[in-house]
């Protein structure tokens, strides 16, 4: 197993756990970009989004949603912002699908 979000998943590597089920898991980024930076992933392994399979699309509309409960335990309630980078020109550096929930403070847009 040479994933490192496998191995959080595990416990293998600590972590701040924000939220579990039997599908997912959510915990706080180590490198924060907003006062709540929070990364929830699928147990199973996928490499990224592009890599989710037919079978994977119950499981990723529960990711949304879970992303949403999450925020509102969180008290996002002035917003906040969901990313999922995928390859390298999206910017994504693990290879484990995972959603970013970004609040706390105002985003700006475009993305850099
Ligand atoms: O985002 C990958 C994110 O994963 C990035 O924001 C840092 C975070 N990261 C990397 N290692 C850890 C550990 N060990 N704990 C918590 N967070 C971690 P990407 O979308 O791939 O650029």
């Amino acid at each position: 197993m040479d994933c490192i979000f496998c191995k959080i998943v595990a416990g293998a590597i600590p972590s701040k756990k924000v939220f579990e089920d039997e599908r997912l898991y959510a915990f706080s980024d180590i490198d924060p970009k907003a006062p709540v930076h929070i990364l929830v992933i699928p147990k199973q392994h996928i490499a990224a989004l592009a890599h989710a399979t037919a079978g994977d699309r119950e499981m990723l509309g529960h990711l949304l949603g879970t992303a949403a409960d999450i925020a509102a335990t969180e008290g996002l309630n002035k917003g906040y912002r969901v990313v999922i980078n995928n390859g390298p020109d999206g910017g994504q550096t693990v290879d484990h699908l995972h959603l970013h929930l970004l609040g706390g403070r105002a985003m700006h847009w475009p993305p850099g």
